[in-house]
């Protein structure tokens, strides 16, 4: 029986090394759910790196690996620490994230990077072929993989090879700064079918297309060799029921078995029933707009001093390459921003920004979903942004309001939020304003729209989706041959 195989730069689980024995759990991840029924209901095999560096293995270690992660349907490539460093820490996350999210400044044109890069992603399309069989598929996901459909395809053309990045697409302007910028192009035109978050997005790419490799393009169709190879956008959904449900769970438990934060949230709202929480959720990563956030707080206590003490933002940080350069200076200057507005505006009884820097279990993710009257997602570019439709998701009472940058894809699905520039801190506090002032009435209106279009777009119906147009490429295929 043929079946799908699904390449990400990491295997769905998390493995532990401890005294020589492997810990192993499953990844409860956006895109694990999503490719479930892709990846287990249907016989399915997931490539990816098992987050354990070839230094850390010895040979007996590497096939217990190797059995453990067959078990759970996967097969791990390995990696050595030059390879994470120079690929994923490098090339990956110091030159492809910066430049792909209009960060030029922050972007490393590192031949040593390249060369890795393009070895890794060798190493992957190795172990890819190994397991390939007739009238096999392959979905590969993201940033860190752009070369690999090719390198597939040169070995196997008879192969559906299906490819999405979860990240912006930038313009052709940005792109064409790149050095090595036809090898990633036709890298990624291995595949049969090309995937975005957005329009635009595919927009860029074809716009990219066109201008470096000079190829045609038929509306979303790129005539490529002999082949058409198709691009089109691919909303991601979250799952909705999971984030639901786990609310509507939430408000029915007993005050023994709610978590300390959410006792601690309960106290908040007890001890002043008109102080509202604003929330925020995101990785540190200098694109999330987190220093932005917080001056634009900042503004908004000095705009409006009347919601001084009757508001408070609770900021959850989640730690993020915490080697690379950039992200080290963006703690500093979160810490710093916090502390200033802290020192600032704090009373003896008030504190305006509580801060977490860690990551939290699900269940206090949804203590903060569902005790925050507003939810703050301020990026200055997001390829999606899941939280934002999370927040709505655990909405159980459709009360809340979102405010959401208009440079995060979900935007372009989320029209009822109130949309603001995250660099317009006059906007901000005034849709911060606004939130916390909108009657009740038409919070339920705006969110009951959200929730509808985020149910019927959920995440599993976003990857059936994409296998759905996969399968259809097949015959785009025969049209050229046939012309
Ligand atoms: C990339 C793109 C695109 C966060 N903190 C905790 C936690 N989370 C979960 C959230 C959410 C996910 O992590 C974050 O997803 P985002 O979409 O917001 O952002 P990125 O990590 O940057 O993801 C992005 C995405 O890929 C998908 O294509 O939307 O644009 O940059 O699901 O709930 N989960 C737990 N504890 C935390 O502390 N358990």
């Amino acid at each position: 029986m043929s079946k799908t195989i699904i390449v990400s730069n990491r295997l769905p689980l998390q493995i532990k090394l401890n005294n020589d024995e492997l810990e192993i759990t499953p990844s409860v991840g956006g895109l694990a759910t999503g490719m479930k029924s892709v990846h287990k209901d249907d016989g399915g095999l997931w490539i990816g790196w098992s987050g354990l560096t070839e230094e850390e293995l010895n040979e007996s270690l590497e096939k217990k690996v190797d059995k453990a992660v067959a078990k759970e349907n996967c097969a791990s490539v390995n990696l050595s620490q030059n390879d994470i460093d120079n690929y994923y820490f490098g090339f990956s996350n110091r030159t492809l994230w910066p430049l792909f999210h209009y960060f030029m400044e922050y972007t490393e044109f590192e031949k040593d990077f390249w060369e890795s890069y393009k070895r890794v992603n060798q190493k992957f399309a190795d172990v890819v072929i190994e397991n390939l069989e007739d009238g096999d598929k392959v979905w590969v996901h993201d940033y860190q993989l752009l070369l690999l459909p090719q390198l597939i395809k040169d070995k196997r053309p008879d192969v559906s090879i299906g490819f999405f990045l979860h990240i912006p697409f930038p313009s052709y302007e940005i792109f064409r700064t790149f050095p090595w910028r036809e090898e990633l192009l036709t890298g990624m035109l291995g595949s049969d079918l090309i995937g975005f978050h957005t329009y635009d997005y595919e927009r860029h790419f074809l716009s990219s297309i066109k201008r470096i490799l000079r190829l045609d393009v038929k509306f979303n169709e790129i005539i490529y060799h002999d082949r058409i190879v198709k691009v089109d956008s691919f909303p991601m959904g979250i799952d909705y029921k999971k984030f639901h449900e786990a609310a509507i769970n939430h408000t029915e438990l007993n005050t023994n078995d709610k978590s300390e934060l959410q006792q601690r949230l309960d106290d908040h709202i007890q001890a002043s029933q008109d102080t509202k929480l604003i929330l925020s959720i995101d990785r540190l990563d200098y694109t999330k707009g987190i220093p932005n956030r917080i001056r634009a707080f900042e503004y908004f206590l000095n705009k409006y001093p009347e919601f001084k003490e009757k508001v408070r933002l609770i900021m959850l940080s989640v730690p993020s390459r915490s080697n690379v350069p950039q992200y080290q200076l963006l703690k500093k200057e979160t810490d710093e921003l916090v502390g200033r507005i802290n020192g600032q505006f704090a009373t003896v009884s008030w504190t305006p920004v509580w801060y977490f820097y860690r990551s939290m279990p699900f269940d206090n993710l949804i203590d903060l979903y569902t005790s925050s009257d507003v939810a703050l997602i301020t990026p200055v570019r997001d390829g999606m942004n899941l939280v934002a439709k999370e927040y709505v998701a655990t909405r159980t009472k459709k009360d809340g309001v979102l405010i959401l940058s208009e440079m995060a894809g979900a935007s372009k699905e989320m029209n009822e939020a109130l949309m603001i520039n995250p660099n317009n801190f006059e906007q901000i506090a005034d849709a911060i304003k606004q939130a916390l002032e909108m009657p009740i009435e038409e919070q339920i209106s705006r969110n009951t729209i959200l929730q509808k279009r985020l149910e019927r777009y959920s995440v599993e119906k976003w990857a059936h989706e994409f296998m759905k147009s996969l399968d259809a490429t097949k015959n785009l295929g025969q049209v050229i041959v046939s012309e």
